[in-house]
């Protein structure tokens, strides 16, 4: 059993060495640990930290790609070299290393493909109170979206089984973290939640700079992977809305028509038939939806086969080597 821990970078020269040094050299059930970053375009001396201290692998990025790009090249690198599990947790130290064992248990106990470690949102000192609100309702929003449990949906501290990684799909730029949940509640891979603990903060926040941006981009991040599995629900009830008020419009017209000789109500008639039109285009864009993600279905089947071939076969083809670090350059 290889566990591949990875960590995804961008100016992390500060606290990557705390980060690591924190991560644990050896796990019951685990034969074997390895570390791996994300070099995701830094300008400082976030590679050479991590040479430094030993790490197995670097994925190089030239310029900055984002975390989701660099979360899912880090999960290739990982398939790559024989992970059997996969755990990601983040540079500025937020994360336990200890908690890792926790994370990996339910993989090992064949109980979850996908574990997510759950904050103690409400005690950390360093969320303001309406940080800590966002946060709730960002995850009830992914817990709908989903049709999951999951408490924290925005975590970056979690595990994945080789089995969930190879079936992996993320296709927005900004995060990894709630289009996996999305994905993982729709498609019925196995995901569940196991409280851990988190260090104080020793940075601001990278990824939510300004807090409507981030919610602004969490909102659109969510709302696209629902469309993305549920376009024809989704439409059929935003075509509801025109449809309804037009249809009542519409049945006034016909009333006055018939009950008073047809005279007038014209613009009543154009503004119901235009209501319609549009619930009906909305309907239309439902269905077109619903047939391209029927196609998606089949073209992620093809990929997990592929990748699972791939991966497996260079995994088997792969000896080990015995270089201190392999450095990927994508
Ligand atoms: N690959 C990549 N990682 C990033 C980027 N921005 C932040 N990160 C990493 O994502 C992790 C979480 O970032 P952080 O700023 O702590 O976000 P927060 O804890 O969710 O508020 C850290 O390991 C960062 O180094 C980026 O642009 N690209
Ligand atoms: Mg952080």
């Amino acid at each position: 059993m290889k566990l591949i821990i990875q960590i995804p970078c961008f100016n992390e020269e500060g606290t990557l060495r705390a980060t690591l040094d924190d991560l644990p050299r050896s796990i019951k059930g685990v034969d074997q640990i390895e570390y791996l970053i994300v070099n995701d375009g830094s300008s400082d001396e976030t590679t050479r930290v991590a040479r430094q201290w030993g790490v197995n692998y670097i994925v190089n990025f030239t310029q900055n790609k984002g975390l989701a790009k660099g979360f899912m090249a880090g999960i290739d690198v990982a398939l790559e070299n024989g992970a059997d599990i996969i755990v990601n947790t983040d540079a500025d130290n937020q994360y336990c290393g200890a908690d890792i064992e926790k994370l990996i248990k339910p993989i090992l106990e064949q109980k979850a493909d996908i574990v997510i470690g759950e904050r103690p949102i409400l005690e950390i000192d360093d969320f303001s109170p309406i940080k800590k609100r966002l946060q709730r309702i960002g995850s009830w929003a992914v817990r709908q979206a989903s049709k999951t449990d999951i408490p924290d949906a925005p975590s970056g501290f979690r595990a994945f089984s080789r089995e969930a990684a190879l079936r992996l799909n993320v296709v927005n730029d900004y995060t990894y973290t709630l289009e996996t949940i999305v994905q993982a509640g729709r498609e019925k891979i196995p995901i569940i939640s196991v409280p851990i603990s988190t260090n104080p903060a020793v940075r601001p926040s990278r990824l939510a700079k300004t807090m409507l941006g981030y919610v602004r981009t969490s909102m659109l991040t969510i709302l696209r992977a629902y469309l993305i599995y549920k376009p024809l629900k989704a439409f059929l009830f935003l075509s509801l809305f025109p449809t309804l008020p037009g249809i009542a419009i519409w049945i006034r017209f016909l009333y006055f028509f018939f009950k008073f000789g047809g005279a007038g109500h014209i613009q009543s008639l154009i503004f119901a038939c235009t209501m319609i039109i549009i619930g009906f285009v909305c309907m239309m864009i439902g269905i077109l939806g619903d047939t391209i993600s029927a196609n998606r279905k089949i073209l992620q089947d093809v990929q997990y086969h592929t990748r699972k071939q791939y991966y497996d076969g260079v995994k088997i083809q792969k000896p080990d080597k015995g270089e201190e670090c392999r450095i990927y350059y994508r």
